[in-house]
């Protein structure tokens, strides 16, 4: 077994989990770095984490924050990484036009202050880092499928500020001989996925429609369309990519690409409910056309899907499809899950979930509702 050490920016995130999972398996000492935030929030690795008091420590957490170079230099002065994994970042993409300087410090300054206290500590040949780069850089289509040369065009606060990153880690690579690379991720998810991403609110909201805990859902642009993977593929990627001779980057993808509207589709027929789309743009709508699963008594004509301006964001991508070639060739890199298992996991794991309000507002309880 190995003993090499890791430490991981975002190990409170969903790709953070799972890659402190994976690593833990392998042999590793992961060391993960958390912000203070006035709930624990550690809800997604919890199963990993012993009492800080016993003896043998394989999961370490340390306070921290990518804003902070006090604090990371100290941080990776006393772990010694052989691996840095930076997933730590302001990673929704309509909330970065909200918060575009802090995105930019977070994203794309947070990556020169890993790589420079790497520099600086004397690290560049003992310490290996991956950069969670990501297909929201190809942002207006210049060419399909993305591949590793395809150009990049940002549109958004969060693209511009992970561009940077992007950057830096192969300035870094050339100037300083680092062992340093991007993994150009395309968007993948699972059961851990943060709730206000499209998928994870799609498969909530078909859990609690199903058992009348909610009426509809309110999305944005049904059109757009995303090569979507499982979270648990993608990490083992992110560990191959830092296990080659070479350092590199890599395209991180499916190479399928599906509408929103479609998705929306697959995850009501994971539950028995079909549903059909009328109408355009703005006015489009989603209805239940017929419910075959006995657990749920669903009218047919419901209106279970409404579009909101709300979640349309200024400038738009509309088209990912990732070319995975080089990581299939290169790192013997595959995919296990489809969308349709991804989908079926995300919505299993949904419906578990709201099994519990389920039982508590039909012995009278009052449940929360958390909206967006
Ligand atoms: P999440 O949003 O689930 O997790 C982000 C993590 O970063 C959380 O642990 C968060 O902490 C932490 N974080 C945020 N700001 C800071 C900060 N200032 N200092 C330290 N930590 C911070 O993202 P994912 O796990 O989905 O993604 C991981 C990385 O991969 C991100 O960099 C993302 O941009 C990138 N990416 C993701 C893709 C995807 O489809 N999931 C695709 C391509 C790239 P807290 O819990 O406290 O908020
Ligand atoms: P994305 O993911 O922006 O691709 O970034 P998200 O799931 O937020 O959006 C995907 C697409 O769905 C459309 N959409 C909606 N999106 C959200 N969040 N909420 C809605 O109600 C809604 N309706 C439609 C969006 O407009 C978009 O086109 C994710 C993040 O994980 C990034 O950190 C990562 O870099 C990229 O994936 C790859």
């Amino acid at each position: 077994m190995s003993k090499k050490i890791a430490l991981i920016t975002g190990i409170t995130g969903q790709d953070g989990a799972y890659l402190a999972d994976l690593l833990l398996s392998k042999g590793y000492q992961v060391h993960g770095i958390k912000r203070r935030s006035s709930l624990f929030n550690t809800d997604r690795i919890d199963h990993l984490y012993h009492d800080p008091h016993d003896e043998d420590q394989r999961f370490v957490l340390h306070y921290g924050d990518l804003s902070d170079s006090t604090n990371l230099i100290r941080i990776i002065q006393q772990v010694q990484p052989d691996e840095i994994y930076n997933l730590g970042a302001m990673s929704h993409v309509k909330v970065s036009f909200d918060t575009p300087e802090y995105t930019a410090n977070a994203d794309g300054i947070g990556t020169l202050r890993i790589l420079e206290a790497v520099r600086l500590l004397n690290l560049t040949k003992k310490t290996k880092i991956y950069q969670a780069s990501t297909s929201e850089l190809y942002g207006l289509v210049q060419a399909v499928p993305q591949s590793e040369t395809t150009p990049f065009y940002p549109r958004s606060p969060y693209a511009v500020a992970k561009l940077y990153a992007y950057w830096i880690t192969v300035n870094y690579r050339e100037a300083y001989g680092m062992f340093a690379c991007n993994g150009i991720l395309f968007n993948h998810e699972s059961p851990l996925r943060g709730e206000t991403f499209v998928t994870r609110k799609i498969t909530r909201a078909v859990a609690k429609i199903a058992m009348g805990l909610q009426e509809k859902i309110f999305l944005g642009n049904l059109d757009a369309q995303r090569d979507w993977g499982h979270a648990k593929d993608y990490v083992e990627a992110m560990y191959l990519i830092l296990q080659q001779e070479t350092p590199e980057d890599y395209v991180i993808a499916t190479g399928i690409t599906t509408h929103v509207r479609e998705f929306v589709r697959l995850a009501f027929a994971e539950v028995g409910i079909q549903v059909e789309f009328k109408g355009k743009g703005v006015d489009e709508k989603g209805y239940i056309v017929s419910c075959s699963n006995p657990d749920y008594q669903l009218p047919s004509g419901q209106e279970v899907v409404s579009v909101d301006s709300k979640y349309f964001r200024p400038t738009e991508v509309d088209l990912l499809i990732g070319d995975p070639s080089k990581s299939n060739k290169k790192l013997n890199w595959t995919p296990k899950y489809d969308l349709r298992s991804l989908i079926k996991e995300m919505v299993a794991a949904d419906v578990v979930l709201f099994k519990r309000d389920k039982l508590l507002k039909d012995s009278g309880y009052k449940i929360k509702n958390q909206f967006e």
